[in-house]
């Protein structure tokens, strides 16, 4: 009989393609084996009455990164990290921005040397392109794609990190070329700085002004464009964190012409609005980020994109800043006027049990679809895949028991981001995941960190299976 390092038995296990009632071994730090009486174990965990899935991948992570004077992000790679894992979610992809000026192959560096060796969950970073000079261009991201590095953001908004549309283009090529994948935000940066030099001009400076100096509309645009350029370089491409059916109904129309566009939404767009932004004594700062929570119907619409199939990511945003700080939301300038209140919110903690709780609990989606929003989907739109996102013999052992009749609200209490708050306090969930394991490691126990040494490590990646696709038909 074989002997394993661990053996969880009794669980339902959920993969994006199916649930069924098996045992799940573990040996060095891979999946070795699935079925019944598969043999002993120096440890087993009875699963009876839980769920078994693959640990959660969040594609969408931003930690420490540089957002301006006097103002520093919330969490660093150990406790962005170590929060992540409390949620189940066992890798994440944060970014490494290139700011103007700066060699993007510095830029990687500098984020290594603040990640290796701090993490609790693996990590794979996407680059952020905000300079695409030549050298970037014609050297540097060859270089790094061929390293691993096989994905990367473009920014539509804000001064500093805005691409025009010749610039997008030159770095979709790029990615083509290279068989990387493009991430782009989409917001019309001159028709905001257009409606913030209004609203500034009538005296209309707070947190609540932030959502409509950011309109849908906005947002659609510059959706539309994204993949109009996409579509020109016929390059796949990403729309991260919809908020609104508009958005939404940009990418329907590219899919049904038979375009690879991946749609990405956020928890932000299901259970917050604007109205949260309107709370009084400035605490709408809390919820400013962008694009901004829109209203009801987006939510509606969002839902509709999450069980139909406009969205195959569901993501964070986690970009986490402390509200009561000088170095946070509500620094000198921030607590005087929404043009300085740093954008973002914290999520990586919260961003499962909400799937979870929303979706599978109150029986919108399936658990199948709960495994391929929240993991299989990002393994495979991010390269990773089977190596990640899937329970099979093989895989590594990352593997999340979820606890489907835990209820209790979300707290800032009991989280364990570098945030003094969370948005959304107060929600009830149930279904919370209560056991961690990364590469065989238990790093969550009974909900809590169990204390383990950070044993996350950097993946390179390979193709996005969008990528390969792409090239198969050419
Ligand atoms: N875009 C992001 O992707 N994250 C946080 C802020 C932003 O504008
Ligand atoms: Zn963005
Ligand atoms: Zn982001």
């Amino acid at each position: 009989m074989a002997h394993y390092d661990l053996i969880i038995s009794n669980g339902t296990v959920a993969t994006a393609d199916q649930v069924r009632q098996c045992d799940i071994a573990v040996k060095d730090g891979l999946i070795a084996a699935l079925g019944t009486d598969l043999g002993s174990a120096d440890r087993t965990i009875d699963a009876t009455g839980k769920i078994v899935v693959p640990g959660g991948i969040d594609s969408h992570v931003h930690i420490s990164q540089p957002s301006g004077d006097g103002i520093v992000m919330a969490d660093d790679f150990e406790s962005g990290t170590l929060s992540a894992v409390c949620g189940g979610t066992t890798t994440i992809l944060p970014f490494a921005l290139q700011q103007k000026g700066q060699s993007l192959r510095d830029v990687v560096k500098a984020y290594h040397a603040l990640a290796d060796g701090k993490c609790h969950a693996d990590v794979s970073f996407h680059l952020i392109v905000s300079d695409p000079t030549p050298q970037v261009l014609g050297q540097d991201l060859p270089a790094l794609v061929a390293d691993g590095y096989t994905s990367f953001k473009v920014f539509m908004t804000y001064e500093g990190l805005k691409l025009n549309d010749r610039e997008i283009l030159e770095t979709m090529d790029v990615a083509r070329e290279t068989g990387a994948l493009v991430m782009v935000h989409c917001e019309n940066e001159d028709a905001i700085r257009f409606l913030i030099d209004r609203h500034v001009a009538r005296g209309d400076v707070e947190p609540r002004h932030h959502a409509s100096t950011r309109p849908a509309i906005a947002e659609r645009e510059a959706t539309h464009r994204a993949i109009s350029l996409a579509e020109i370089i016929e390059t796949p491409v990403v729309i991260v964190h919809v908020s609104n059916r508009q958005a939404m109904d940009e990418i329907a129309r590219a899919r049904s012409r038979g375009r690879p566009v991946v749609g990405e939404t956020c928890p932000q767009y299901l259970v917050l609005t604007a109205d949260d932004l309107d709370k009084t004594n400035w605490e709408g700062a809390k919820f400013v980020c962008s694009p901004p929570p829109r209203d009801t119907d987006s939510q509606i619409a969002c839902w509709e994109g999450i069980e139909g199939g406009v969205f195959d990511l569901f993501s964070s945003d986690h970009c986490p800043f402390r509200y009561d700080d000088e170095a946070g939301k509500l620094n000198a300038r921030g607590r005087t006027d929404f043009r300085w209140i740093p954008n973002g919110i914290p999520g990586v903690e919260t961003r499962l049990p909400i799937l979870f709780s929303e979706g599978v609990s109150k029986g919108r989606i399936s658990l199948e679809r709960f495994v391929a929003l929240g993991s299989t989907n990002h393994a495979k739109t991010y390269g990773l895949y089977p190596q990640k996102g899937q329970i099979a013999e093989g895989s590594d052992a990352d593997l999340v028991i979820w606890d489907p009749e835990l209820e209790r609200p979300i707290s800032q209490e009991r989280l364990h981001h570098g945030a003094d708050y969370t948005p959304y306090e107060g929600l009830m969930i149930k279904g919370w995941p209560v056991e961690v394991i990364l590469r065989g490691t238990q790093v969550v126990a009974g909900g809590e960190p169990t204390g383990a040494a950070p044993g996350g490590r950097h993946l390179a990646r390979g193709k996005s299976a969008l990528v390969t696709e792409q090239e198969r038909r050419a």
